[in-house]
């Protein structure tokens, strides 16, 4: 039987502009959502779980992806109350399990998720892309957020740039790359403030790329059998950007980071988010030399593109544009799914905000439009690419 990937889409809950209808008219047969509401580090509740999957079902689709089960900055850190989030976790999954959910997204990226410093950067066809610019990041880093000893990361040549980057930039320019930089709370329209930004920075002094390694791998440990025992897969989102940011580590980034963490707690439980928009950021990441590794452990799929430029910039490009070779990833993917014969989840990650779009209030990169042109396109190239293997 030839295996299609199960098609996604995100979906926030019941306050998402998108609603549960538009996302089964793209042609989604499951959608990916979490129960932003609850408090990070409580357990999720049986009652809470069927709520939301019974929300899902009677719009004619699956709660099919967990996006995501969040762990705290405690069990990131090792500190406070790590060791009660860690059971809370468990027992999140031991319910998410009962209520016949199967994969459990998550991340381990200290204090922010995702990070760009423009939400609407216009592409010259009109529509509006995310875009992660090194030299405003850095002008935010030093200049706006003011982080103390954040000049020795950077290059004498970048603080140059950053600087005049600034001078070019008006009052609002400024304030709207304060909030975009700080925004990265998926599910949420809470932002930090400068004061906490920068109390939550100091409480990673002294955790370096290998502690956090250490935290997260202790935290394999406790979760993985528990996740097995429950036929429960897990996939860990990798680092967007796939590097340290605001001095802080980042351990999901590179082949290397997902080999550690695969070896770590061998199981197959204990799997990857593969998201090629995150993990294409960085040009030494070659994808699908990653996928031929590492497919046996890929439990859900976020396809993305990007573009990125020497400067270190990238912006979001169209799904089949861009630096990454889409048809040769979704190439390795039917042949990964036909080896284990089972459909991964997918969503198309992030689109551009077009058409309609434009007049609307979406989640930055989750408007309807454009992550329905992403889904349509990918649908196209593994359409073709299926037919033409098995022919
Ligand atoms: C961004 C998303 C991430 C992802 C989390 C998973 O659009 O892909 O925010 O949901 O990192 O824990």
């Amino acid at each position: 039987m030839t295996r299609l990937m199960h098609q996604t889409m995100r979906w926030f809950g019941p306050g998402d502009p998108v609603s549960l209808a538009d996302i089964r008219q793209a042609g989604c047969a499951g959608v990916v959502t979490a129960l932003h509401h609850i408090p990070v580090g409580e357990p999720w509740i049986v009652d809470e779980i069927n709520k939301r999957k019974e929300m899902i079902e009677e719009a004619g689709m699956t709660w099919t992806v967990i996006e995501s089960l969040p762990v705290s900055e405690d069990i990131k850190k090792q500190s406070g109350h790590y060791k009660k989030h860690i059971e809370n976790y468990k027992e999140s999954l031991k319910n998410v399990a009962a209520c016949g959910l199967k994969v459990v997204t998550y991340n381990f990226m200290p204090v922010l998720d995702w990070m760009r410093t423009d939400i609407s950067y216009v592409m010259p066809d009109g529509s509006k892309a995310l875009y992660f610019e090194r030299s405003a990041f850095i002008a935010f880093d030093l200049f706006l957020l003011k982080r103390p000893g954040a000049e020795k990361d950077y290059t004498k040549e970048e603080i140059k740039k950053a600087k005049l980057r600034l001078s070019r930039m008006t009052d609002q320019e400024e304030e709207t790359l304060f909030r975009n930089a700080l925004l990265g709370l998926p599910g949420s329209e809470e932002q930090f403030t400068e004061e906490q930004i920068l109390a939550a920075l100091k409480t990673y002094e002294g955790i370096d790329a290998i502690k956090l390694k250490q935290h997260l791998f202790y935290f394999l440990w406790q979760v993985v059998p528990v996740a097995e025992e429950y036929g429960l897969k897990l996939a860990i989102h990798p680092d967007d950007p796939p590097y340290p940011v605001l001095g802080l580590p980042r351990i999901v980034s590179t082949e290397q980071d997902a080999a550690d963490l695969l070896n770590a707690a061998p199981s197959p439980a204990n799997g990857l988010c593969f998201c090629t928009g995150s993990f294409g950021a960085r040009p030494d990441n070659d994808l699908v030399r990653m996928l031929k590794r590492f497919g046996d452990h890929i439990h859900f799929l976020h396809l993305r593109n990007t573009k990125r430029d020497e400067e270190g910039n990238f912006y979001e490009a169209d799904h089949l544009d861009g630096d990454t070779d889409m048809h040769g990833i979704i190439k390795e993917i039917v042949q990964i799914m036909q080896r284990r014969d089972l459909s991964i989840p997918m969503r198309p990650d992030h689109g551009h905000q077009m058409l309609d779009d434009l007049k609307k209030k979406t989640y930055p990169g989750y408007s309807a439009i454009g992550r329905l042109r992403g889904l349509a396109e990918l649908r196209g190239v593994e359409y073709a690419v299926s037919k033409s293997l098995s022919s």
